[in-house]
């Protein structure tokens, strides 16, 4: 498998070797590809000289900051253009576990998509509050049932695509920008037909650096549900056969504390 695991960078210095270097210990045959967008702290720079020492990282530099969507549908091309098979999307800041990512990668024998999973059995999050559990929660439940697509984590970032999958999805016709882009990819994964399934993970809080999530990024993820609910509510009386593959229950031990993570420098 030629993978590669795209991680969009803003304002990540603290994080960017760290999760770097986990990935290539993890999965040491996948490249990875750094999409900054002009961070001001100097992580793009650093992205440059993880490049310059190691062949199998690569960095995409954009100007402006557009939003997670924008970073990924930018980075999803160019893998898609540079040949990669398998296309992971991966969070900097150490809240997705490189070291879960060979139980990802092996549930492609039965999905075309794979989702780490907070909220299947043997998934959890370490360090989250009460409130944001249930924030996230309600987010899946409401994303959920607003859809019609049976995945438990509706939300999350941490991702595997099949080339082919992905080049099924007209990345032009999604949107979004914020982390509502999650919920607009398995939107289109569903109606073209893809198999979605399920992994269990542990999502481990940020430890370092700061979080770009706002009021803004949840609004727009909540009026964008919303509308895909209203306008799609003719087609859902219509009955659509296509099914969703059942999340598996086993339970993943991740092999690996953060802290043991080998630093690419
Ligand atoms: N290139 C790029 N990356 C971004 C942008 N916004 C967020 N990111 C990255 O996307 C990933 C997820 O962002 P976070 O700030 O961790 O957002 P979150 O995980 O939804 O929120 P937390 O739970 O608070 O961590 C991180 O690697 C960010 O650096 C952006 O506008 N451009
Ligand atoms: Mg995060």
């Amino acid at each position: 498998m030629n993978v590669a695991v795209i991680i969009p960078t803003y304002n990540e210095v603290e994080n960017l070797a760290w999760i770097v270097g986990r990935v290539r210990a993890s999965v040491p045959e996948a490249s990875v590809l750094v999409v900054d967008d002009g961070s001001p702290d100097g992580t793009g720079e650093l992205a440059d000289e993880l490049a310059e020492s190691d062949p199998f990282v690569h960095v995409l530099h954009r100007t402006v900051k557009e939003g997670l969507g924008a970073a990924y549908r930018a980075g999803m091309r160019l893998a898609l253009a540079d040949g990669h098979d398998v296309i992971v999307e991966m969070d900097a800041d150490g809240s997705h576990r490189p070291e879960q990512l060979p139980d990802l990668l092996a549930a492609l024998d039965r999905a075309d998509v794979v989702i780490g999973s907070r909220w299947v059995p043997g998934g959890g999050v370490v360090d989250w509050p009460l409130s944001r559990r249930l924030i996230s929660l309600a987010g899946s439940a409401y994303s959920r049932s607003a859809l019609g697509i049976h995945v438990r984590d509706m939300t999350g970032g941490y991702r595997v695509f099949t080339a082919a999958a992905l080049e099924r999805i007209d990345l032009d016709a999604v949107l979004s920008q914020g982390y509502c882009f999650q919920i607009d990819m398995l939107r289109h994964a569903h109606s073209e037909g893809l198999r979605i399934t399920e992994v269990p993970i542990t999502f481990a809080e940020r430890e370092r650096g700061d979080s770009k999530m706002s009021l803004g990024i949840v609004v727009e993820a909540m009026l964008r549900v919303t509308g895909w609910a209203v306008t799609s509510i003719p087609r859902r009386l219509r009955p659509n056969k296509r099914t969703v593959v059942p999340a598996p229950v086993t339970v993943v031990a991740p092999s690996m504390e953060p802290g043991d993570a080998r630093v690419v420098r």
